[in-house]
């Protein structure tokens, strides 16, 4: 069994077969991986006409099929091109070799697909099995040999931060050591960061929710047992449990033990004098914050020959609500599949939920050389998500007490009394509502129904959004933050599920047009995704995967998305020489020490998994 699903595994990777040869950008931009037969086809050309231009579809023997007349969007803000949109959607033939032409301007040739082919989503799935710490990473589940590689941190053991940080100050450390081995190594460094594996888990494990709750034969089977290329693979549990599962037992893993004392920073301290308060707390069911090196390795580093030591950083409120909430998501989810396990996850999401009650203002208040910071002052949408996962798991009435109680209950990114902004790992107010949403709970329909309301009138402005863009992308803002192409993503996916709800095309419409946007049909006519389209990212920001710093390691596998452009904070080297040359979607290099623009990381592949997942669910 796992032989036939590692073999079609590799074989279908070679059919993704990016070519290797550099291939020039085009002014004609459009999802370099393809259309649907049914589905949306818009493609952009940036051109100074005032007036409509004529295009013509030519099939693969040139042959003139189809012609219209370019709509003149004008000048566009977001990537400072005058830009013409092309809308090809009335034809539906599938085929290959289909090019698109405008006066002189000529498309690169692309296709038209019949069926979609759950590539993309089944190795946006691999990027997770890559970046997994403590077990080697093995050749029959890669898709080159060079990917394989030994075990990293085997095991990842570690005690609490113990020395000075970058300002002189020396932390008390604790009289225990976690083994916290396994989990998903967060990006292109070796941290593991709970925080962002609370956003990372509930995107992955809310794509197999949607599709159980919803019915959805086609996503359950995209990731069911021996789905993916997987050691688990034939094991009878879904190949995406099998996966988060192994995070999961990282997150739990961080979990402060019971009647430990630790001395922590209490409130939204600024020392002016560089120097935290510290004060002593029943720290039992606090989740720590972060398990990572004490110094930043070189790059390129590969995971087992880190020699830096480790250590837990102290617990943090945001990471203590990230672990109450999946550990409380995942409790139903494996429920039926391995009850004690899912009995072990929700004893550790009460008492993670009842620690942060305890402790409601403990704050990740950084710098520590060699990790990133994660650091969150607000926590409201934290505490309101926690709650939204242990009422849907338990139906208690104390958690239901707690979410009425919340300024964001049901709200959405756009709608309610306090909306909760766009989905980011800091912004996680969203997933509560989205999760009151879909999963049936006891909460009464007309406040279900509000819930669901709230995310569709935010489907509705994405889309409003997308028309003002010349891009044709249901994403605006003046500056492109770090990780765009995630926050684009996770609109995304705000379309897919009041598709969902809704029935409505328009809304799918409109998750379509972000995977377009991030499959080429932007000013940089790029791929942001590795080994996808004719011009994909090659160079990531990543300790392994550094070709690009020193030949002797590998290049990236398929199926990893860029950060993608960075407007906001261009402070890496590469970035820095770009300053005020570029617009909010074209501040982007395919450039290895571009860590602000191109590292790759586990929350911006996870909503890549369920975008990509929903629309093959949903092609027609
Ligand atoms: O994704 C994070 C981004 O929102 C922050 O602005 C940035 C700086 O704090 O950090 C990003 O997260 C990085 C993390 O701190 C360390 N691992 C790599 C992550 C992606 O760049």
């Amino acid at each position: 069994m796992i032989r036939v699903a590692v073999l079609s595994f590799a074989s279908l990777m070679a059919l993704a077969g990016a070519s290797w040869a550099e291939e020039t950008p085009r002014p004609i931009r459009l999802n370099q991986t393809g259309f649907e037969a049914q589905g949306p086809k818009r493609a952009i050309l940036a051109d100074p006409s005032k007036t409509p231009l004529d295009w013509l579809l030519l099939d693969a023997g040139g042959a003139a099929i189809a012609k219209g007349k370019t709509v003149v969007f004008g000048d566009d803000e977001a990537s400072g091109e005058h830009v013409h949109q092309i809308d090809l959607s009335a034809f539906h033939k599938a085929g290959e070799g289909y090019r698109l032409k405008i006066g002189a301007a000529e498309s690169r040739p692309f296709a038209i697909k019949a069926k979609p082919d759950g590539r993309l989503t089944r190795a946006a799935m691999s990027f997770f099995y890559q970046q997994r710490a403590s077990v080697p990473i093995e050749a029959r589940y890669v898709e080159r040999p060079d990917l394989a590689r030994p075990a990293g941190h085997a095991p990842d053991k570690a005690t609490c931060f113990d020395q000075a940080d970058e300002r002189g100050q020396v932390w008390p450390g604790c009289d225990y050591t976690l083994d916290a081995s396994r989990g998903w190594y967060d990006a292109g460094d070796h941290g593991k960061y709970v925080v962002n594996g609370g956003i990372s888990v509930w995107t992955l494990l809310n794509a197999w929710e949607r599709a159980v709750v919803l019915n959805r034969a086609g996503a359950r089977a995209a990731f069911g047992d021996s789905a993916l290329a997987l050691p688990e693979a034939g094991n009878g549990v879904p190949d995406l449990l099998d996966e988060v599962r192994f995070e999961l037992d990282f997150l739990l893993a961080m979990q402060v033990p019971e009647g430990k004392t630790l001395q922590v920073p209490v409130g939204a301290q600024r020392p002016a004098d560089g120097r935290l308060v510290l004060t002593a707390i029943d720290a039992s069911g606090m989740a720590h914050q972060k398990l990572a090196d004490r110094h930043w390795t070189a790059l390129p580093t590969a995971p087992a020959d880190d020699k830096q030591v480790r250590y837990l950083h102290y617990p943090t409120t945001g990471a203590t609500l990230n672990l109450a909430a999946v550990a409380a998501q995942a409790a139903r989810l494996w429920k039926d599949i391995d009850p004690a396990f899912s009995a072990k996850c929700l004893d550790a999401a009460r008492r993670a939920f009842a620690a942060a009650r305890r402790h409601p203002n403990i704050y990740a208040i950084g710098p520590f050389t060699g990790s990133g910071g994660y650091g969150d002052g607000e926590l409201t949408d934290e505490f309101y998500w926690a709650t939204a996962e242990l009422y849907a798991t338990t139906g208690e009435a104390v958690y239901q007490a707690a979410l009425r109680a919340s300024p964001l209950f049901l709200a959405s990114p756009t709608e309610g009394a306090r909306p909760t902004g766009d989905i980011g790992w800091s912004s996680v107010g969203a997933l509560g509502t989205i999760t009151l949403a879909l999963v049936p709970n006891g909460l009464k329909p007309a406040e279900i129904a509000k819930a669901r309301a709230n995310l569709v009138a935010t489907a509705g402005k994405h889309l409003s959004d997308d028309l003002g863009q010349g891009y044709g992308l249901p994403y605006a803002a003046p500056g492109y933050p770090w990780g765009s192409n995630s926050s684009v993503l996770n609109r995304a996916l705000v379309l897919g599920l009041a598709h969902d709800f809704t029935g409505e095309i328009a809304y799918r419409h409109g998750a379509v047009d972000a995977m377009d946007y991030v499959m080429g049909r932007n000013p940089l006519d790029q791929s942001y995704v590795t080994g996808f389209g004719a011009r994909p990212m090659r160079h990531p920001h990543h300790r392994f995967w550094a070709k690009q710093a020193d030949p002797a390691y590998p290049a990236p596998p398929s199926g990893v998305v860029s950060g993608g452009p960075n407007s906001t904070n261009m402070s890496d080297p590469v970035a820095s020489e770009m300053k005020g040359k570029c617009r909010p979607q074209t501040c982007w290099v395919d450039d290895y020490r571009s860590f602000t623009q191109n590292e790759v990381a586990i929350n911006w592949n996870a909503p890549l998994v369920w975008v990509s997942a929903f629309i093959d669910d949903t092609a027609r």
